[in-house]
């Protein structure tokens, strides 16, 4: 196992991972950025280097800046965490080249799930179901609108190094195919310099259910069951639960053997998860592969009775998954994670910086806080606004819900505007509570949420 692993990440993930490697007895060593200087992960790691400036480009996507760190400090292994440089093949393949173990897949994983239309045609030719569309990209309008034709309107275009939701266009009919296609070329060439986009079947009002993988370099592979994560804002998800309420034993089963398909193919090694589209008949497509741990690891980890980032770094220190005796995995209760926000969610989410003012959190049975956060800390503007994730875990999922409700009615943060006020509205609706959900939550329940808002004290604005 290793001695010392740099942490290339900020916020509540730093500290989550600080946490494992300290109950591994692995050193910590934590980069920061001019703005991250008096911050919980730097308190709690064992060293801390600054890198650089506030703003990211500068410090925590400077891949040399991070590297350099890893060396001087004599780091034998670099996590990631999520976002920034989690999913970046050069900064896999630097770490490669300098000797430092990348917490993750190999280069050519993240490489090949980054082109969603790779990723995409991968899956088809191994049978895992995917939305029926085009064949590889489409470089021309007349080659989109027959593909249209074929699969029927309405129809997604997509861009290939897109994800995320980003450069996708739905289309309706034939008059709007021509405009959609050039503007999500033009769109995805700004946005990633590669405008290449596929075409699928929009699939109406889908549950976005994702399945977390785990694979060892001794050829174990495993599933951990699914999350729904289907009340997202604009692609950034608000709220996510372990198991499904849409997902049966048998479903689970095929989803989760569709996952290991992909697991195998890739020659996947560490945590990933493989997203899909649920519809309205049952049926399951792959929508894409994240080749990192995700935000929302804790609703499996209270459900499987797992700790992932110690497997990650079991893994990645070349020793198996711990918990085999124990697999195929079945969901233990329920659970439900909250993804705390300084966001303003009654005014179009809209961000809240600021200084906190007085912190006051739950606790009891089924209660868990991850957060890199504290009375008189103050949220930067700089970076994205998740100041915290309350995790709730009960026997059953009503349980989960009347836990979410009274730790919702506990936890206080004073002196910014968050999106606490949202997620205990959303734990009174009656779609919500008979696990009715889709990806289309927020915009066909704004009137409700917004309701309930104002009878909570909230200042509506608006939730779209
Ligand atoms: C889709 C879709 C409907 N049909 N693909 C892809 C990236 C993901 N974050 C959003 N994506 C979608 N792909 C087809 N063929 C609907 C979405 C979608 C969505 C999916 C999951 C969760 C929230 C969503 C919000 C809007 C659109």
């Amino acid at each position: 196992m290793f001695s010392k692993v740099l942490v290339a990440n900020r916020g509540e993930v730093a500290v989550r991972i600080v946490r494992a490697l300290r109950e591994l007895g692995i050193k910590s060593v934590v980069v920061y950025s001019d703005a991250d200087k008096d911050t919980l992960a730097v308190r709690l790691a064992d060293e801390s280097v600054c890198i650089g400036p506030t703003p990211a480009a500068q410090s925590y996507l400077s891949i040399p800046a991070i590297i350099g760190s890893a060396k001087s400090r004599g780091a034998e292994a670099v996590h990631p965490g999520y976002g920034f440089l989690a999913e970046n093949v050069t900064f896999a393949r630097a770490c490669a080249e300098h000797d430092l173990v990348f917490i993750g897949p190999t280069p050519e994983a993240i490489e090949m799930m980054g082109d969603k239309n790779i990723a995409r045609e991968t899956m088809k030719r191994i049978g895992v179901p995917t939305v029926p569309g085009s064949d590889g990209p489409v470089t021309t309008v007349a080659e989109a609108a027959r593909f249209a034709e074929e699969v029927g309107y309405p129809v997604l275009i997509k861009a290939s190094a897109g994800g995320g939701g980003k450069g996708m266009r739905v289309v309706e009919n034939p008059e709007q195919i021509e405009a959609a296609f050039v503007a999500a070329r033009t769109e995805a060439a700004a946005a990633f310099a590669n405008d290449e986009v596929y075409l699928e079947k929009y699939l109406l009002r889908p549950r976005h259910i994702e399945i977390q993988v785990l694979a060892d370099t001794q050829g174990n592979a495993l599933h951990l069951c699914e999350r729904d994560c289907s009340i997202q804002r604009r692609h950034q998800k608000l709220l996510e639960e372990a198991p499904s309420p849409a997902v049966s034993p048998e479903l689970r089963e095929r989803m989760g053997a569709a996952a290991l398909a992909a697991v195998r193919e890739v020659s996947y090694r560490g945590a990933g998860t493989v997203e899909f589209l649920l519809d309205e008949r049952g049926d399951f497509y792959f929508m894409e592969m994240n080749t990192r741990i995700q935000v929302e690891h804790p609703v499996t980890e209270a459900i499987t009775g797992t700790d992932l980032i110690k497997e990650q770094l079991r893994i990645a220190a070349g020793e198996p998954i711990s918990f085999l005796e124990r697999v195929p995995l079945t969901p233990q209760g329920h659970a439900i994670e909250f993804r705390i926000n300084a966001e303003d969610p009654f005014n179009s989410f809209w961000p809240n910086p600021g200084t906190i003012k007085t912190l006051t959190l739950p606790g009891g049975p089924g209660v868990r806080i991850d957060t890199h956060v504290f009375a008189g800390y103050t949220v930067p503007p700089s970076y994205d606004s998740l100041i915290a994730k309350l995790i709730v875990w009960g026997a059953t999922r009503e349980e989960a819900i009347a836990r979410g409700r009274r730790a919702l009615d506990e936890i206080a943060i004073e002196g910014i505007k968050t999106t606490i006020p949202f997620h205990r509205v959303v734990l009174d609706e009656k779609d919500f509570i008979a696990g009715d959900v889709r990806t289309d939550y927020l915009p066909t329940h704004e009137d409700v949420l917004l309701a309930g808002a104002s009878s909570a004290g909230a200042t509506p604005g608006a939730l779209g």
